[in-house]
Order: structure tokens, then sequence, then C-alpha cells
């Protein structure tokens, strides 16, 4: 799915008025209701990617850049997850279960040594969609690059064969078709956060936009 001029929804979703909160056990942030469906959203369109030429780049403030192929990428040590996901365009969905490598394992497993002056990541994705976000907030528990959702490998539109899942904001920091993440002295803006997003994307504060 194709989406309207990336300004133009941001004035669009500005528009849009809190709904009386549907909130189950705590669990869903103000101005979002809960769906049990699985919207598609993304800007342009779904990329072709063969697994044979696929890698992804670790650079920017490490030690030595770093790149893998599609094979070791899988090899790295797998966990399934199950947490509640939500968008800025108001639809959260809850218990949604993910596979893949989680960020810490990831680190770890593949020896990222990162400068001390590395505060923050650009994810790299197909299409030159990016999205930044803080290292502290990638050091969680349940972020993840994800291959599967709901036990099957993701569909394409859902980001085929690679996601970034960042539970701890909004959906558009968890980067569909991701091939690679850039360690930063300091935050820049990725495609949404230069369009109207807020930097940050917190959901308990609202974050939605930046300005
Ligand atoms: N590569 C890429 N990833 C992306 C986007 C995009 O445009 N390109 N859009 C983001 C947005 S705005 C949302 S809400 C989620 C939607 O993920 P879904 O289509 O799996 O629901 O993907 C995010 N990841
Ligand atoms: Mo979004």
């Amino acid at each position: 799915m194709s989406f309207e001029n990336p300004l133009k929804r941001v004035e669009r979703l500005r528009r849009v008025k809190n709904r009386p909160n549907d909130n189950k056990a705590g669990r869903v942030p103000p101005g979002q209701f809960v769906t049990e469906k699985f919207p598609v959203l993304h800007y342009g369109s779904v990329p072709a990617i063969e697994l044979a030429t696929w890698d992804f780049r670790v650079f920017g403030l490490v030690e030595t850049p770093i790149t893998l192929t599609w094979d070791e990428f899988r090899a790295l040590p797998e966990t399934t997850l199950t947490t509640d996901i939500h968008c800025v365009t108001r639809w959260s969905k809850l218990d949604t279960t993910w596979t893949g490598v989680r960020w810490r394992d990831f680190i770890e497993a593949v020896g990222v040594k990162f400068s001390l002056d590395a505060s923050h990541l650009m994810a790299h994705c197909e299409n030159n969609f990016t999205t930044n976000l803080p290292l502290d907030i990638l050091d969680d528990e349940e972020t993840m690059f994800a291959w599967e959702f709901e036990g099957e490998p993701l569909t394409a539109e859902h980001g085929w064969p690679l996601r970034l899942l960042v539970p701890k904001r909004y959906f558009w920091k968890s980067a569909k078709w991701i091939r690679g993440i850039e360690f930063m002295a300091g935050d820049r803006p990725g495609f949404w956060e230069r369009n109207g997003y807020h930097m940050n994307g917190e959901y308990w504060r609202e974050e939605r936009f930046g300005w």
C-alpha cells in the first residue's frame, strides 16, 4: 500500500481527536484503540529482495564495521516474545508474538563494539527509509530484529525478511526491510521524523508530532 504525501498525512493525523480510551488493564496508551487487525502502513512500495544478495551492515561509531549475510544473521540466537504494538495512527494491537534475535543478543553475539560517544542509532532500510532511536531505549528486553510474526516468516508487506521491533516506541520506529544500523553521536531525524513525526515517539506521553 502506498501512502499519501507524508506531509499531508501528518496534517490529517493532527486533526484526529482523541476517542474515549479503550484501555485493557492499563496497557493501552492515551488516544489509542485496540484492533485485532494488522494494518499495513508504509511510504512507497514493497521492495523486491533477494536473500542471496541481502546483507546487513553495522557501521558509524563502531570499532570495526561489520557486514552479515542472511545466513549469518539467521544463525544468531533466536528468541520468541509477546508484546503490544502502538501505531501513531491510533491503533494498538495487544499480545503480538515475534521471533528473531534480541538487540542485546545481537550486540553480544556479533561482538559490536560501539564508541562511548555513540548515543543514537539510525536504522537504514530498503528504499532509503530511515528512523532514529536512542541507544538506551534500544537496550531493552523486548527490542529485536524480527523475522517471524505469529510463528510464520514476515509477509513482504510487514517487512520480510527482517524488521526492527521496538515496542517501547510508536510503531513507525519498528523499521521494516531493515538493512543496517548506524551508530551516531547525537540524534538526527529519520524519514518520518523529517516529515513532522516526533523525534522520540514515546506513546505514554503522546509524542506524536514534533512541531
Ligand atoms: N521501511 C519502512 N519501515 C516502516 C515504514 C516505512 O514507511 N518504511 N513505516 C512505519 C510505520 S509509519 C508504521 S505504522 C509501521 C507499520 O508496520 P506494519 O505495516 O507492519 O503494520 O511500519 C513502520 N516501518
Ligand atoms: Mo505509522
